[in-house]
């Protein structure tokens, strides 16, 4: 790897600072849902509000070279005024003071997930005034952390977020609507552009993209049904996000397929035109694993989702688009993700050819039940899954790929989303129930060794 290449893991905000309530943090629309559905939630997390200094140095203790994190917008502005909480602001200079002092490179998301619930009484992301709000808190968050941060993104996740929010349901506002998830996603995508556009007016230093939840597709045969069902659900998981950020245009085939069922009016020309001139300078992609789709065969859409860590519980069918079905060779998580590195490769060399944009592997990562209580948690599960995706990315980069970072999901342990504490991801374990205290997996030291090596540690083969 070059000498210049970003090693480190990841966080979000609600997943980890808990704080929920202090130095005149406004609620989230998380902290009220999971208030109100009386569900496990992130109040306390991995208490990170507190523990940041010691979080941090653990990362260059682990001879990490770059932190991402998304920056709470609730926490920074107050209210639908667009007043400013200086203690807000105050928090997050800590984090990067603490960055600084350990040399740690700040990688910086505006979004992730956690709208302030001032907002979402006024329709959240259906509401087009949250675009221009979104607006204001990114020129705050520029304006006071300028000198601080070169790397920023927009927004976490918009296919993710958007989907399960509006679409299946199971994240709040918690709506099973098409016509308002149609609406939410344009928002996001414009929110986005001006994100963009005011970072490029105020001449700040640095470079600007977009996170998404990256899940290449393939196909069960090379049939022209399957391909057709191939670009459905590529539309569906990848295009409308990483097309209309980088190309700046929605994808055209997407659009007017909806248009036959769906009120487009919403869509507006002079809007289209401030995302065809906003486009990112980079792409982080989160890579968890890939959708492997047959041809639609019959019956109505159906979108579930595994939060229980019990198998088989998940299903994605979209009436006349296509169907997911699981490969049964491949290793399942718990909570039914498929452990599919190869999918990272050909999706690494497919974005690349696309949009010829630079890559960060933003996050990647397993989620797993562990006992924290033992001394060192020996997550040899974690260090092959990390092996093999790093791995991947070095066949991409061999293949001519502009890949310059790389961040394990995540840093320490932390809350996750309708799926509680339990299933962990860190390198970092964090004893939830007795004083937060951290403790470093095998999989950390593993990661330490890789970054030393400058990746020279990790196994290689090849996937075809
Ligand atoms: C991504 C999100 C993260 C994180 C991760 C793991 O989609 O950006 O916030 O949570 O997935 O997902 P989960 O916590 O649902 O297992």
């Amino acid at each position: 790897m070059d000498k210049n290449f970003l090693w480190g893991g990841a966080t979000a905000s609600y997943q980890c600072e808990g704080a929920w309530d202090v130095d005149e943090k406004a609620p989230s629309m998380w902290d009220v849902y999971l208030h109100e559905n009386n569900l496990e939630n992130g109040d306390v997390a991995s208490d990170h509000y507190h523990h940041y200094e010691e979080d941090i140095r653990m990362m260059a203790e682990g001879g990490q070279n770059s932190y991402r994190f998304s920056l709470s917008w609730p926490r920074i502005i107050k209210n639908k005024n667009g007043d400013v909480n200086q203690k807000g602001l105050d928090f997050y200079h800590g984090i990067l003071d603490a960055c600084e002092k350990y040399g740690i490179e700040p990688f910086v998301t505006l979004y992730h997930w956690d709208l302030p619930q001032y907002w979402e009484e006024t329709g959240g992301w259906l509401n087009h005034e949250v675009c221009g709000a979104f607006e204001h808190y990114a020129k705050v968050c520029y304006e006071a952390f300028g000198d601080k941060i070169r790397n920023w993104t927009t927004f976490n996740e918009p296919k993710w977020f958007v989907v399960n929010g509006y679409m299946i349901g199971n994240y709040p506002p918690g709506l099973q609507d098409p016509q308002k998830t149609m609406i939410a996603a344009y928002n996001v995508m414009y929110a986005s552009a001006l994100g963009v556009r005011v970072f490029r007016a105020g001449n700040y230093p640095g470079q600007i993209g977009i996170v998404h939840s990256y899940t290449p597709v393939n196909g069960v045969d090379d049939s022209i049904e399957t391909k057709i069902a191939m670009r459905y659900a590529d539309n569906y998981c990848n295009n409308w996000i990483l097309d209309t950020a980088a190309l700046g245009e929605f994808p055209i085939d997407l659009i007017s397929v909806l248009a036959k069922d769906y009120d487009i009016s919403f869509i507006s020309t002079k809007e289209l035109e401030i995302i065809k001139e906003n486009t990112v300078d980079f792409i982080g992609l989160n890579y968890y694993s890939r959708t492997l789709v047959k041809p639609y065969t019959g019956g109505e859409t159906q979108l579930s989702f595994n939060h229980t860590g019990k198998k088989g519980e998940s299903k994605v069918l979209i009436k006349n688009w296509f169907e997911q079905v699981k490969d049964p060779n491949n290793e399942t998580t718990e909570w039914d993700t498929e452990i599919y590195p190869k999918g990272l490769e050909d999706g690494l060399i497919e974005a690349y050819q696309r949009y010829h944009l630079p890559i960060y592997v933003t996050e990647n990562g397993v989620g797993v039940r562990e006992d924290v209580t033992v001394d060192e948690v020996k997550d040899e599960y974690r260090i092959s899954f990390m092996n093999d995706h790093i791995n991947a990315i070095m066949n991409a980069q061999d293949a001519g790929c502009d890949i310059r970072g790389y961040y394990a999901w995540s840093s320490f342990d932390l809350y996750s989303w309708k799926n509680g504490c339990e299933k962990r991801y860190g390198l970092v374990a964090v004893d939830f129930e007795n004083g937060q205290t951290r403790a470093p997996k095998a999989s950390y030291h593993w990661f330490k060794d890789v970054i030393a090596s400058q990746g020279e540690l990790i196994k290689r083969r090849n996937f075809n």
